[in-house]
Protein backbone atom coordinates (compact mmCIF):
# COMPACT_ATOMS: atom_id res chain seq x y z
CA UNK A 1 0.00 0.00 0.00
CA UNK A 2 1.40 3.51 -0.72
CA UNK A 3 0.41 6.78 0.03
CA UNK A 4 -0.63 8.93 -3.41
CA UNK A 5 -2.36 12.02 -2.11
CA UNK A 6 -2.18 14.35 0.66
CA UNK A 7 -5.21 16.30 1.23
CA UNK A 8 -5.61 19.39 3.73
CA UNK A 9 -8.74 21.36 4.44
CA UNK A 10 -9.21 23.98 6.88
CA UNK A 11 -12.52 24.15 8.52
CA UNK A 12 -13.79 26.35 11.59
CA UNK A 13 -16.51 24.70 13.59
CA UNK A 14 -18.25 27.60 15.89
CA UNK A 15 -18.73 26.98 19.38
CA UNK A 16 -22.82 27.19 20.71
CA UNK A 17 -21.76 29.92 22.54
CA UNK A 18 -18.25 31.68 23.29
CA UNK A 19 -16.18 30.42 26.40
CA UNK A 20 -13.39 31.67 28.80
CA UNK A 21 -11.35 29.37 30.95
CA UNK A 22 -8.65 31.27 33.13
CA UNK A 23 -6.24 32.08 30.15
CA UNK A 24 -8.25 31.28 26.84
CA UNK A 25 -11.19 32.95 24.93
CA UNK A 26 -12.76 30.60 22.53
CA UNK A 27 -15.63 30.97 19.98
CA UNK A 28 -14.85 27.95 17.72
CA UNK A 29 -12.46 25.80 16.85
CA UNK A 30 -10.39 26.12 13.35
CA UNK A 31 -8.76 22.85 12.46
CA UNK A 32 -6.21 21.62 9.25
CA UNK A 33 -7.83 18.42 8.45
CA UNK A 34 -5.17 15.69 6.87
CA UNK A 35 -6.32 13.13 4.12
CA UNK A 36 -4.16 10.34 3.08
CA UNK A 37 -5.20 8.78 0.22
CA UNK A 38 -3.74 5.17 -1.01
CA UNK A 39 -3.28 3.01 -4.19
CA UNK A 40 -5.87 1.17 -2.52
CA UNK A 41 -8.74 3.60 -2.14
CA UNK A 42 -8.16 3.95 1.68
CA UNK A 43 -8.11 7.02 3.12
CA UNK A 44 -6.66 8.20 6.33
CA UNK A 45 -8.08 10.43 8.45
CA UNK A 46 -6.97 13.13 11.17
CA UNK A 47 -6.73 16.43 12.16
CA UNK A 48 -4.90 19.48 14.39
CA UNK A 49 -6.31 22.74 15.15
CA UNK A 50 -5.29 26.04 16.38
CA UNK A 51 -8.42 27.33 18.00
CA UNK A 52 -10.54 30.44 17.30
CA UNK A 53 -9.62 29.37 13.50
CA UNK A 54 -6.39 32.00 13.85
CA UNK A 55 -2.78 30.86 11.82
CA UNK A 56 -4.52 27.55 10.07
CA UNK A 57 -2.71 28.64 7.03
CA UNK A 58 0.70 28.92 9.13
CA UNK A 59 -0.40 25.31 10.45
CA UNK A 60 -1.10 24.09 6.71
CA UNK A 61 2.36 25.06 5.52
CA UNK A 62 3.76 23.68 8.46
CA UNK A 63 1.96 20.52 7.88
CA UNK A 64 2.46 20.31 3.97
CA UNK A 65 6.61 20.89 4.74
CA UNK A 66 6.56 17.39 5.69
CA UNK A 67 4.32 15.99 2.37
CA UNK A 68 7.47 14.46 1.03
CA UNK A 69 7.65 12.26 3.97
CA UNK A 70 4.49 10.04 3.19
CA UNK A 71 4.22 10.56 -0.69
CA UNK A 72 4.83 7.27 -2.08
CA UNK A 73 5.91 5.21 1.18
CA UNK A 74 3.71 2.75 2.81
CA UNK A 75 1.69 3.84 5.96
CA UNK A 76 2.94 0.46 7.70
CA UNK A 77 6.27 2.41 7.89
CA UNK A 78 4.64 4.65 10.18
CA UNK A 79 7.66 4.46 13.20
CA UNK A 80 10.11 5.05 10.13
CA UNK A 81 8.12 7.88 9.18
CA UNK A 82 8.01 9.31 12.55
CA UNK A 83 11.68 9.16 12.76
CA UNK A 84 12.34 10.42 9.44
CA UNK A 85 9.56 13.84 10.69
CA UNK A 86 11.87 13.98 13.49
CA UNK A 87 14.72 14.17 12.31
CA UNK A 88 13.78 16.80 9.49
CA UNK A 89 12.23 19.26 12.06
CA UNK A 90 15.66 19.30 14.24
CA UNK A 91 16.27 23.26 13.21
CA UNK A 92 12.84 24.00 14.00
CA UNK A 93 12.08 22.82 16.74
CA UNK A 94 10.36 19.50 18.73
CA UNK A 95 7.33 21.75 20.01
CA UNK A 96 4.73 23.63 18.46
CA UNK A 97 3.20 23.36 15.11
CA UNK A 98 5.96 20.97 13.71
CA UNK A 99 4.62 18.48 16.24
CA UNK A 100 1.29 19.36 15.76
CA UNK A 101 2.41 18.58 11.97
CA UNK A 102 3.88 15.10 12.90
CA UNK A 103 1.17 14.27 15.03
CA UNK A 104 -1.24 14.80 11.54
CA UNK A 105 0.46 12.70 9.67
CA UNK A 106 0.96 9.68 12.68
CA UNK A 107 -2.26 9.73 13.57
CA UNK A 108 -3.55 9.11 9.63
CA UNK A 109 -0.81 6.73 8.94
CA UNK A 110 -2.32 4.72 11.78
CA UNK A 111 -5.73 5.13 10.71
CA UNK A 112 -4.64 3.23 7.36
CA UNK A 113 -2.89 0.58 9.21
CA UNK A 114 -6.24 0.08 11.04
CA UNK A 115 -8.54 0.59 7.88
CA UNK A 116 -6.10 -1.97 5.68
CA UNK A 117 -6.17 -4.66 8.80
CA UNK A 118 -10.15 -4.33 9.32
CA UNK A 119 -9.59 -3.66 12.62
CA UNK A 120 -10.14 -0.73 14.84
CA UNK A 121 -7.09 0.69 16.39
CA UNK A 122 -7.13 -0.11 19.54
CA UNK A 123 -7.45 -3.82 18.60
CA UNK A 124 -4.30 -3.33 16.24
CA UNK A 125 -2.02 -2.05 19.38
CA UNK A 126 -4.05 -4.86 21.59
CA UNK A 127 -6.98 -4.68 23.31
CA UNK A 128 -7.59 -3.67 27.01
CA UNK A 129 -11.01 -2.19 27.50
CA UNK A 130 -14.49 -1.69 25.49
CA UNK A 131 -15.40 1.36 27.06
CA UNK A 132 -13.31 3.99 29.14
CA UNK A 133 -14.35 6.76 32.22
CA UNK A 134 -15.44 9.94 30.80
CA UNK A 135 -16.04 13.64 31.68
CA UNK A 136 -18.02 16.32 30.73
CA UNK A 137 -15.47 19.17 30.16
CA UNK A 138 -17.54 21.14 27.45
CA UNK A 139 -18.97 23.38 29.90
CA UNK A 140 -18.56 24.58 33.51
CA UNK A 141 -16.68 28.05 32.27
CA UNK A 142 -15.14 30.92 33.61
CA UNK A 143 -17.30 32.81 31.42
CA UNK A 144 -20.71 31.63 32.92
CA UNK A 145 -23.08 32.58 35.93
CA UNK A 146 -23.46 30.07 38.97
CA UNK A 147 -26.63 29.82 37.73
CA UNK A 148 -25.48 28.85 34.23
CA UNK A 149 -22.85 26.40 35.84
CA UNK A 150 -25.85 24.48 38.28
CA UNK A 151 -27.68 24.22 35.18
CA UNK A 152 -25.23 22.98 33.10
CA UNK A 153 -24.04 20.69 35.84
CA UNK A 154 -27.66 18.92 35.72
CA UNK A 155 -27.74 18.83 31.65
CA UNK A 156 -24.66 16.62 31.95
CA UNK A 157 -25.78 13.91 34.33
CA UNK A 158 -29.55 14.21 31.74
CA UNK A 159 -26.38 13.05 29.03
CA UNK A 160 -25.46 10.33 30.99
CA UNK A 161 -22.26 11.62 32.63
CA UNK A 162 -20.94 10.50 35.91
CA UNK A 163 -18.10 12.98 36.04
CA UNK A 164 -17.60 17.00 35.39
CA UNK A 165 -14.89 19.51 35.22
CA UNK A 166 -15.31 23.01 36.45
CA UNK A 167 -12.75 25.55 35.71
CA UNK A 168 -10.97 27.90 38.11
CA UNK A 169 -9.10 30.95 38.54
CA UNK A 170 -11.53 34.00 39.83
CA UNK A 171 -9.58 36.84 41.37
CA UNK A 172 -10.54 35.53 44.93
CA UNK A 173 -10.67 32.22 46.52
CA UNK A 174 -14.10 33.50 48.01
CA UNK A 175 -15.39 33.06 44.01
CA UNK A 176 -13.84 29.75 43.45
CA UNK A 177 -15.34 28.69 46.43
CA UNK A 178 -18.97 29.89 45.99
CA UNK A 179 -18.80 28.36 42.30
CA UNK A 180 -17.43 24.69 43.15
CA UNK A 181 -19.84 24.89 46.27
CA UNK A 182 -22.98 25.39 43.93
CA UNK A 183 -21.89 22.62 41.56
CA UNK A 184 -21.24 20.49 44.30
CA UNK A 185 -24.62 20.94 46.06
CA UNK A 186 -26.48 20.81 42.83
CA UNK A 187 -25.01 17.44 41.66
CA UNK A 188 -24.61 15.72 44.92
CA UNK A 189 -21.77 13.63 46.63
CA UNK A 190 -22.10 10.65 43.86
CA UNK A 191 -21.08 12.60 40.44
CA UNK A 192 -17.37 12.94 40.50
CA UNK A 193 -15.95 16.56 40.34
CA UNK A 194 -12.56 17.74 38.61
CA UNK A 195 -11.53 21.60 38.42
CA UNK A 196 -8.90 23.17 36.49
CA UNK A 197 -7.32 26.20 37.27
CA UNK A 198 -5.90 26.45 33.32
CA UNK A 199 -2.20 27.47 35.25
CA UNK A 200 -3.65 30.98 36.61
CA UNK A 201 -2.50 30.42 39.85
CA UNK A 202 0.72 31.62 42.47
CA UNK A 203 2.19 28.47 44.37
CA UNK A 204 1.03 30.04 47.92
CA UNK A 205 -2.64 31.14 45.94
CA UNK A 206 -3.00 27.23 45.17
CA UNK A 207 -2.29 25.77 47.93
CA UNK A 208 -4.54 27.91 50.31
CA UNK A 209 -7.84 27.45 47.26
CA UNK A 210 -6.90 23.42 47.22
CA UNK A 211 -7.25 23.55 51.07
CA UNK A 212 -10.65 25.09 50.88
CA UNK A 213 -11.19 22.88 47.89
CA UNK A 214 -10.45 19.43 49.49
CA UNK A 215 -14.17 19.52 51.40
CA UNK A 216 -15.77 19.19 48.04
CA UNK A 217 -14.01 15.59 46.86
CA UNK A 218 -12.47 16.63 43.69
CA UNK A 219 -11.05 14.29 41.77
CA UNK A 220 -8.37 16.19 40.39
CA UNK A 221 -6.80 19.81 40.66
CA UNK A 222 -5.52 20.49 36.95
CA UNK A 223 -2.69 22.51 36.32
CA UNK A 224 -2.74 24.57 39.17
CA UNK A 225 0.36 26.98 38.11
CA UNK A 226 2.07 27.66 35.48
CA UNK A 227 2.94 24.51 33.35
CA UNK A 228 6.48 24.94 33.12
CA UNK A 229 7.01 25.72 37.04
CA UNK A 230 7.33 21.35 37.70
CA UNK A 231 8.94 22.41 41.28
CA UNK A 232 5.83 24.74 42.15
CA UNK A 233 3.23 21.84 41.02
CA UNK A 234 5.29 19.48 43.30
CA UNK A 235 5.08 21.61 46.11
CA UNK A 236 1.18 22.03 45.31
CA UNK A 237 0.99 18.10 44.96
CA UNK A 238 3.10 18.06 48.34
CA UNK A 239 0.79 20.26 50.23
CA UNK A 240 -2.92 18.81 49.40
CA UNK A 241 -4.69 15.81 49.80
CA UNK A 242 -6.53 16.17 46.40
CA UNK A 243 -4.82 14.00 43.42
CA UNK A 244 -3.24 16.79 41.00
CA UNK A 245 -3.41 16.67 37.33
CA UNK A 246 -1.35 18.13 34.30
CA UNK A 247 0.57 17.44 31.29
CA UNK A 248 -1.17 19.18 28.32
CA UNK A 249 0.44 22.18 27.69
CA UNK A 250 3.85 20.17 27.72
CA UNK A 251 5.26 17.66 24.32
CA UNK A 252 6.45 14.86 23.67
CA UNK A 253 8.00 11.94 26.01
CA UNK A 254 10.25 14.51 27.04
CA UNK A 255 8.49 17.27 28.27
CA UNK A 256 6.08 14.00 30.29
CA UNK A 257 9.60 12.27 31.44
CA UNK A 258 10.28 15.92 32.90
CA UNK A 259 7.20 16.50 34.70
CA UNK A 260 7.04 12.69 36.12
CA UNK A 261 10.61 13.03 36.95
CA UNK A 262 9.52 16.42 39.16
CA UNK A 263 6.83 13.99 40.40
CA UNK A 264 4.28 17.05 39.71
CA UNK A 265 1.18 15.02 39.54
CA UNK A 266 -0.93 12.41 40.12
CA UNK A 267 -2.28 11.95 37.03
CA UNK A 268 -0.75 12.41 33.53
CA UNK A 269 -2.75 14.62 31.18
CA UNK A 270 -0.69 14.44 27.35
CA UNK A 271 -2.81 16.04 24.56
CA UNK A 272 -2.30 13.68 21.44
CA UNK A 273 -1.53 17.08 19.30
CA UNK A 274 0.94 18.31 21.73
CA UNK A 275 2.52 14.57 22.56
CA UNK A 276 3.57 13.72 18.69
CA UNK A 277 0.69 11.35 17.29
CA UNK A 278 -0.90 8.10 18.72
CA UNK A 279 2.66 6.64 18.17
CA UNK A 280 4.04 8.56 20.76
CA UNK A 281 1.05 8.32 23.16
CA UNK A 282 1.37 5.32 23.12
CA UNK A 283 5.07 5.70 24.77
CA UNK A 284 4.11 8.13 27.01
CA UNK A 285 1.41 5.70 28.83
CA UNK A 286 4.13 3.55 29.17
CA UNK A 287 6.39 5.83 30.41
CA UNK A 288 4.23 7.33 33.09
CA UNK A 289 3.52 3.23 33.98
CA UNK A 290 7.25 3.21 34.78
CA UNK A 291 6.42 6.11 37.55
CA UNK A 292 2.61 4.30 38.21
CA UNK A 293 0.70 7.19 37.11
CA UNK A 294 -2.38 7.12 35.04
CA UNK A 295 -2.75 8.88 32.34
CA UNK A 296 -6.14 10.93 31.28
CA UNK A 297 -5.85 12.22 27.41
CA UNK A 298 -6.53 16.22 27.16
CA UNK A 299 -9.15 17.12 24.56
CA UNK A 300 -9.01 14.44 21.01
CA UNK A 301 -11.66 12.86 22.61
CA UNK A 302 -12.37 10.82 19.36
CA UNK A 303 -8.96 10.14 18.57
CA UNK A 304 -8.19 8.99 21.98
CA UNK A 305 -10.29 6.24 22.43
CA UNK A 306 -7.65 4.16 20.34
CA UNK A 307 -5.03 4.62 22.93
CA UNK A 308 -7.48 4.19 25.92
CA UNK A 309 -8.37 0.94 24.36
CA UNK A 310 -5.08 -0.05 24.24
CA UNK A 311 -3.22 1.52 27.84
CA UNK A 312 -4.09 -0.61 30.65
CA UNK A 313 -3.03 2.96 32.87
CA UNK A 314 -5.13 5.34 30.60
CA UNK A 315 -8.22 5.72 33.23
CA UNK A 316 -10.07 8.26 31.33
CA UNK A 317 -10.58 10.27 28.31
CA UNK A 318 -11.80 13.75 28.97
CA UNK A 319 -15.15 14.52 26.57
CA UNK A 320 -14.72 17.08 24.30
CA UNK A 321 -17.76 18.28 21.94
CA UNK A 322 -15.88 20.70 20.23
CA UNK A 323 -15.49 18.84 16.95
CA UNK A 324 -17.80 16.43 16.89
CA UNK A 325 -19.85 17.59 13.68
CA UNK A 326 -17.08 16.77 11.69
CA UNK A 327 -17.84 13.27 11.98
CA UNK A 328 -19.97 10.84 10.36
CA UNK A 329 -20.11 9.24 13.69
CA UNK A 330 -21.25 10.15 16.95
CA UNK A 331 -19.16 9.18 20.16
CA UNK A 332 -21.64 6.13 22.24
CA UNK A 333 -21.90 7.53 25.81
CA UNK A 334 -23.84 6.00 28.47
CA UNK A 335 -23.53 5.81 32.69
CA UNK A 336 -20.58 7.89 32.56
CA UNK A 337 -18.56 6.12 30.18
CA UNK A 338 -17.87 6.00 25.95
CA UNK A 339 -17.60 2.86 24.33
CA UNK A 340 -14.50 2.38 21.78
CA UNK A 341 -16.22 1.76 18.38
CA UNK A 342 -15.29 -1.17 16.83
CA UNK A 343 -14.93 -0.08 13.42
CA UNK A 344 -11.38 0.60 11.17
CA UNK A 345 -8.94 2.68 12.44
CA UNK A 346 -9.62 5.17 14.88
CA UNK A 347 -13.38 4.58 13.82
CA UNK A 348 -14.58 8.47 13.09
CA UNK A 349 -14.78 9.75 9.44
CA UNK A 350 -15.26 13.17 8.49
CA UNK A 351 -18.47 13.96 7.22
CA UNK A 352 -17.93 15.63 3.58
CA UNK A 353 -21.22 17.93 4.18
CA UNK A 354 -20.45 19.12 7.53
CA UNK A 355 -17.09 19.90 5.77
CA UNK A 356 -18.26 21.62 2.90
CA UNK A 357 -20.26 23.41 5.47
CA UNK A 358 -17.68 24.40 8.02
CA UNK A 359 -14.87 25.04 5.65
CA UNK A 360 -12.79 28.39 5.26
C1 LIG B 1 -8.81 23.59 28.16
C2 LIG B 1 -7.85 23.39 27.20
C3 LIG B 1 -7.97 24.04 25.97
C4 LIG B 1 -9.04 24.87 25.75
C5 LIG B 1 -9.98 25.06 26.73
C6 LIG B 1 -9.86 24.41 27.93
C7 LIG B 1 -8.69 22.94 29.51
C8 LIG B 1 -9.02 21.47 29.53
O1 LIG B 1 -7.42 23.10 30.04
O2 LIG B 1 -8.30 20.75 30.18
O3 LIG B 1 -10.02 21.13 28.92
MG1 LIG C 1 -6.89 21.59 31.40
Amino acid sequence: MKITRFGTTLVNVPLETPIATAIHQIESTGCVLLELETDQGLVGESYVQTLNAVRLGALREMLCGFAHQVKGRDPHMVAQIWQDIWNEMNPIGHKGFSIAALTAIDTACWDLVGKAAGLPLYKVFGACREKVKTYASGGLWMSQSIDGLVEEAAAFIDAGFLAMKLRLGKTTIAEDIERVRAVRDAIGPDIELLADANQSLTVKHAIRLGRELEQFDLLWFEEPVVYHNLAGCAEVRAALATPIAAGETEYTRYGMRDILEAGAVDVLMPDLQRIGGLSEMRRVAALASAYEIPISTHLFTEHSLSIAGAEANCISVEHMPWNAPLFNEAMDISDGMIIIPDRPGTGFSFDRKAIKRFSV
